[in-house]
């Protein structure tokens, strides 16, 4: 792999050798003897961590200095996947430590084999705090990520005669993550349950605080986040759970050793798993839980920091914004006031002030399933003091809305933080465009919906809090890393410098055109497809032909995101290929690679019955080879970066308004892969940039969607008057691919007929066929494929994460770069 440094420090091989024979011996209890490949890994890892925790600990103290403003950006989820690689990268230590472990007999793409991924993520949302976190510190805007250190992390999927099956996914292994550093001076102690006490201060005032019933620990680790070959180091600080030590004295002393240990199981359950649900939210107790306690160390942290810089409370808002990802935090701006209220005394309004200019929220859905509401009930036994907090909040919301719309009842009731009804619910995103100074959506399309269709009171109210940031990719891990044939490709092109300015990829658009520039470019697409296909070969027994379209989606399994429409499609292929002989397709590999929510049995039909279509469709001499369907096991971000670099077709096909951005789209448009998509999320804005002609749109638009849902859509008559169409779903009756069980897959064809499908995959379909006609057509032109696909890589650098980070820094939080 060839990777060239700039701005590095000098590597000494003999020391950093040194350190990692000790490491094996020290911390490993091995010798170069004994150690397996999983040990080298670790003990270099380790030595690579003794040098950026020193830059982590050296970037600290400068920014605190320094008084520099930081943003801290609060999530549940980071999902960043293997450091070790990219951290080589961004040290600019590539080539010199892979010199120095092979000196020791090592082989260094092996060794980064051994890592498994911290899957400490769903999805999107997830993988975008991580790609924010390596663009900040890569631009060196100061920042610290808070999030949670969850024992497991997302569930490891497996198959099961087809179903997905799920298993614990023990990340940390037996040894512990090379790359996490415990900081116990950072220690913090969190209440739960409890009571209101009322008490009168010494100034005769009535005031009132939190009696909490319940108290945990909260352990903060450091991850290092490593700016891209500059010596900043940003922590990525995680939150675990612990019972406070020691445990209850008094019931030990009795003799009750098992109830004295009670505390400790329940404390150690917050963090023990992260839920794993993408868009959609559950109500559960222990997920509030570990809601409150995130937003509660995360608080505190940044409290003690800026504190013990000595700054005043009342200047919180110049030196710290927090920017909420999701409603998932938000229960750290009642936190907050809770701090400044009862802890500082401050008034409320001082203290509304100081939250109202400190706190930012990110929107990244409209699906209504994925809202979160509280009920009023569970917050008042888990936070009582929070609860007070929030109905006041709402009570001089009210106000000012009456004061907008004196005696509209309607408005009051629709914007208010509690929904009224049986149960009393509250509302999280209205309580975080009230409590914040900017709200924002993640790509333009999403953000205009927002606002007209989920918040147009609320854009009336405040004008100018509504706002759009278009969510960005990191170009090093998804292009530099991942991709490294077509970075060295690049880089003799156009130069070293576009990892950290990806705009300039643009100047690679005058090659398009070049006869030579495309064959080496398709060079590398052809043996990016060679390693998947090895990699499919060797774990799943599969043979894929190179030549064959690679056509790629990969994403979580959720209806809206239509992994059944691209199965729909790949059933018409295949009647299309027995039953018409005029029929000629481009041979085609469709690649899924999914996890599906655990209890969402639908989205776990649809994995089955993909699995099951591949089954009979890999093994049907009939067909020529020119239909192959392969569901690739347990996605991960190790596995993207295997699969994105090998696609020619990226599947973006959710129902136009339900998909806010997309992320995945970026990535493989960036590696050269052509996107076949409905005008939605970040879609609209990649056509905007690569241009019509490269790329390939279908379907409705949203306002087509709203219209057709509106008038009463009824899916049969699509199936009646289209006879492709049904003859492709009756396909999924009977046992055509479940020999001896017919009609295990009649229950997806049920929820698009009967069920009133609700994601208008057959109102798609027929366009959706047209598009990937063109795309067979398009793909026979070896040159004009080879010059879209180079236009797509060319064209796409609005869409690195660097440029979203400039626009929050430069439209909401107004931070300065503090160089080291
Ligand atoms: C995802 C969105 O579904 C996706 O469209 C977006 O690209 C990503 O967030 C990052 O913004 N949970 N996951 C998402 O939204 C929610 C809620």
């Amino acid at each position: 792999m060839m990777q060239t440094q700039t701005k590095v420090p000098t590597f000494d091989k003999a020391a950093f050798q040194a350190s990692v024979e000790q490491h094996l011996l020290v911390t490993y209890a091995q010798t170069p003897a004994t150690a397996t490949s999983r040990h080298w890994y670790l003990a270099m890892s380790r030595a690579l961590a003794d040098i950026s925790t020193g830059n982590l600990i050296e970037t600290e103290q400068q920014l605190s200095d320094q008084s520099c403003r930081s943003v801290n950006y609060l999530s549940l989820e980071f999902l960043i996947g293997r450091l070790t690689g990219n951290n080589l990268i961004s040290l600019g230590l590539y080539e010199q430590v892979s010199g120095a472990m092979a000196a020791l007999g090592q082989n260094l793409t092996d060794l980064l084999e051994e890592e498994r991924d911290p899957a400490l993520g769903n999805g999107g949302l997830g993988r975008l705090a991580a790609c924010f976190m390596d663009s900040l510190a890569a631009q060196e805007f100061p920042a610290v990520g808070y999030g949670l250190h969850y024992e497991y992390g997302l569930f490891r999927q497996s198959f099961d005669h087809g179903r997905q099956m799920e298993a614990p996914d023990a990340w940390r292994g037996q040894e512990g993550y090379p790359w996490e550093v415990l900081r116990p001076e950072l220690n913090q102690k969190v209440g739960l349950y409890g009571h209101v006490e009322v008490y009168t201060d010494d100034a005769g005032a009535e005031r009132r605080r939190w009696v909490p019933g319940m108290q945990v620990d909260g352990n903060a680790w450091d991850l290092p986040i490593i700016g891209y070959q500059n010596n900043s180091v940003y922590p990525l600080r995680l939150w675990e759970c612990r019972a406070p030590a020691p445990f209850d004295l008094a019931l030990f002393n009795d003799g009750d050793y098992i109830a004295a240990q009670q505390a400790a199981i329940q404390a150690g359950s917050v963090t023990k798993v992260l839920y794993p649900n993408d868009n959609h939210e559950q109500g559960k107790t222990l997920r509030l839980m570990q809601q409150y306690f995130h937003c509660a160390c995360s608080v505190a942290d940044i409290l003690r920091r800026h504190l013990a810089a000595g700054h005043a409370i009342e200047d919180l808002a110049k030196l710290e914004t927090i920017q909420l990802n999701d409603t998932h935090p938000t229960i750290a701006i009642p936190e907050l006031m809770r701090i400044l209220l009862d802890e500082h005394f401050m008034s409320w309004d001082d203290a509304w002030s100081v939250c109202n200019s400190v706190f930012a929220y990110t929107n990244h859905t409209l699906l209504p399933e994925a809202l979160e509401t509280w009920s009023e009930s569970l917050i008042a036994n888990l936070l009582p003091r929070h609860l007070e907090i929030i109905f006041e909040i709402n009570h001089r919301f009210m106000d000012l809305v009456e004061a907008k719309w004196p005696g509209n009842d309607e408005v009051k009731r629709k914007l208010s933080v509690i929904q009224e009804g049986n149960q009393r619910m509250v509302r999280m995103a209205n309580l975080c465009v009230i409590g914040g100074y900017a709200v924002n959506g993640v790509a333009a399309l999403h953000s205009e919906l927002v606002k007209r269709d989920l918040f147009p009171e609320f854009d009336a109210l405040y004008p100018g809090k509504l706002q759009n940031v278009t969510n960005g990719v990191t170009p090093r891990r998804w292009l530099k890393f991942c991709n490294p044939a077509l970075s060295a490709l690049i880089d003799e092109k156009i130069g070293t410098d576009w990892p950290a300015k990806l705009e300039q990829l643009s100047s690679l658009a005058d090659f398009a055109d070049d006869a030579e520039f495309q064959h080496a470019f398709m060079a590398v697409k052809k043996a990016n497809k060679q390693r998947l296909a090895d990699w499919v070969a060797d774990n799943m027994g599969i043979t894929l032909n190179t030549d064959a379209i690679f056509d790629v989606q990969i994403k979580r399994l959720h209806e809206y995101k239509r992994q059944h429409l691209n199965l729909v499609h790949i059933l018409s292929l295949y009647h299309r290929l027995l039953n018409d002989p005029k029929f000629d397709m481009q041979p085609r590999v469709f690649i899924f690679a999914a996890k599906a929510a655990p209890g969402y049995a639908l989205a776990k039909d649809i994995i089955f019955a993909i699995n099951k279509v591949a089954d009979k469709v890999n093994n049907d001499s009939r067909l020529a080879g020119k239909l192959k369907v392969v569901f690739i096991p347990d996605y991960r971000v190790s596995l993207a970066e295997i699969i994105i670099p090998a696609a020619d077709v990226s599947e973006q096909i959710s129902t136009a308004g339900k998909e806010a951005s997309g992320t995945g789209n970026m990535k493989l448009a960036l590696n050269g892969a052509l996107t076949v998509g409905t005008m939605d999320g970040a879609n609209v804005e990649i056509r905007e940039e690569v241009g019509d002609d490269n790329i390939f749109i279908f379907g409705l638009l949203v306002d087509e969607v709203m219209e057709l849902v509106q008038t009463g859509y009824q899916p049969t008559r699509y199936y009646e008057s289209d006879s492709l169409l049904k003859a492709s779903l009756d396909l999924l009756l009977g046992d055509t691919f479940t020999p001896g069980e017919p009609d295990a897959l009649a229950g997806i064809r049920h929820n698009l007929l009967e069920g009133g499908d609700p994601y208008l995959v057959l109102a798609d379909f027929a366009d959706y066929v047209t598009a990937q006609e063109r795309i067979d057509h398009a793909y026979r032109d070896k040159a004009g494929w080879a010059r879209k696909a180079i236009l797509n890589t060319a064209l796409v650098g609005k869409f690195s994460s660097d440029r979203s980070i400039r626009d929050y820094v430069e439209n909401i939080w107004q931070l300065k770069a503090v160089k080291r």
